[in-house]
């Protein structure tokens, strides 16, 4: 049985498994080398091969991506929407403090977004207390290291 499937009336891609986005912003590509009293440390490989066995586990698909560019992050956020992607997990890293451009592409597709993040920008200084992400987001997982995103995982394939 094939993965993906072109449905022939709109050329949208359709995965026989739902497939959920795990979008990482800038930085995150340093995962476990530095500040692990903050980040943790596993890497962003550690935290992808740990979601891909959940997501597996439930009959998903994870598509996981790390960019420290903000137009890839939103070109990615369409392309989930393109591809019928049953949800986005974003940790948006420092563009999450700053990105109205973010923001607005959250707010023009359907696809539920979880916004993610390793530390809890509510503990840490105040620049970090605003949250566009938050703005538009489903729901926020925030404060449990790499948890995190593996419980945002757990409540996107609920849906
Ligand atoms: O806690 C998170 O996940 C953050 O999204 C991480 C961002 C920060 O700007 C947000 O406020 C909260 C920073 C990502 C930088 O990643 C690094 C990882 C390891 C070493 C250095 C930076």
């Amino acid at each position: 049985m094939c993965n993906r499937c072109f449905d022939n009336i709109g050329g949208r891609i359709l995965a026989d498994q739902p497939t959920i986005f795990v979008l990482n912003g800038p930085n995150l590509n340093l995962l476990g080398t530095r500040e692990p009293e903050i980040y943790g440390t596993d890497t962003l490989d550690d935290i992808a091969g740990r979601l891909d066995d959940r997501a597996r586990a439930a009959g998903a698909l994870i598509d996981f991506r790390q960019s420290n560019h903000e137009g890839h992050l939103i070109d990615w956020l369409h392309e989930a929407q393109a591809v019928g992607a049953k949800a986005v997990l974003l940790n948006a890293a420092g563009f999450t403090h700053t990105s109205v451009a973010i923001l607005d592409t959250i707010k023009a597709i359907t696809v539920p977004v979880f916004e993610v993040h390793l530390s809890d920008p509510h503990k840490r200084e105040s620049f970090r207390h605003l949250s566009y992400v938050g703005m538009a987001a489903k729901a926020v997982f925030a404060g449990h290291g790499a948890k995190s995103y593996e419980l945002a995982l757990d409540v996107a394939l609920q849906l």
